[in-house]
C-alpha cells in the first residue's frame, strides 16, 4: 500500500527514570526500528534561520530524534506536506524512503541525531524536488 505522510509518527523512546533523582535514561534496542543501524551522525550548531535536509532517499531509512533542543522536520510525500516538531529526546521520527524532507526552525542548542539504514551514498539522493515528484507521479 502507498505511504500516506500521514501515516508517520512520532514514535515513543523508552525511557528510565532514575528512582534516586538522577534523571532519565532512554534506550533504542535492535527490535524498536524496522531496519538495522549501519550509521549515525548528528546535526548541531544550525542557526535558527538555518535548513537542513531539502532532498528525499531512495533507499535509505532513519530515525531522527531531537536529543536536545528543538526543530521541525517539513514532510512531503508528493502530494501532501506536514509539519512535525521533535523537541523530546524520548520522541523519535522514523522516516522512510521515498519521503522529502526539511528540518528548520532549529531552537538555540538543538543537536538532531540520525539512525540510518545504510552506509553515506550520494547515489540515493534525490536533491531536486522536481525530480522526486516525477519519480512519484511514476
Ligand atoms: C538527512 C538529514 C536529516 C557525509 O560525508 N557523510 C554522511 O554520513 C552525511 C550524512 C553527510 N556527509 C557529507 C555530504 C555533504 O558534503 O556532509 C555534507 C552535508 O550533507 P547534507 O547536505 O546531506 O546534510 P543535510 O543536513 O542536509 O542532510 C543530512 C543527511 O544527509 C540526510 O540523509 O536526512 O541530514
Amino acid at each position: 500500500m502507498p505511504l500516506h505522510i500521514n501515516d508517520i509518527q512520532l514514535t515513543d523512546i523508552k525511557k528510565i527514570s532514575d528512582p534516586d533523582g538522577r534523571g532519565n535514561l532512554s534506550v533504542i534496542e535492535n527490535d524498536v526500528l524496522p531496519f538495522e543501524i549501519k550509521r549515525v551522525y548528528y546535526l548541531y550548531d544550525v542557526p535558527s534561520d538555518g535548513t537542513r535536509g531539502g532532498h528525499a532517499h531512495k533507499e535509505l531509512q532513519q530515525f531522527l530524534i531531537a536529543l536536545s533542543g528543538s526543530f521541525d522536520v517539513v514532510l512531503d510525500d508528493g502530494k501532501t506536506r506536514r509539519s512535525i516538531t521533535l523537541n523530546r529526546p524520548n520522541k523519535g521520527l522514523l522516516i522512510p524512503s521515498g519521503v522529502w524532507r526539511e528540518l528548520e526552525n532549529f531552537s538555540a542548542g538543538a543537536v538532531c541525531l540520525s539512525l540510518v539504514s545504510a552506509e553515506y551514498d550520494e547515489n540515493d539522493y534525490i536533491r531536486e524536488y522536481s525530480k522526486f515528484t516525477s519519480i512519484k507521479r511514476g
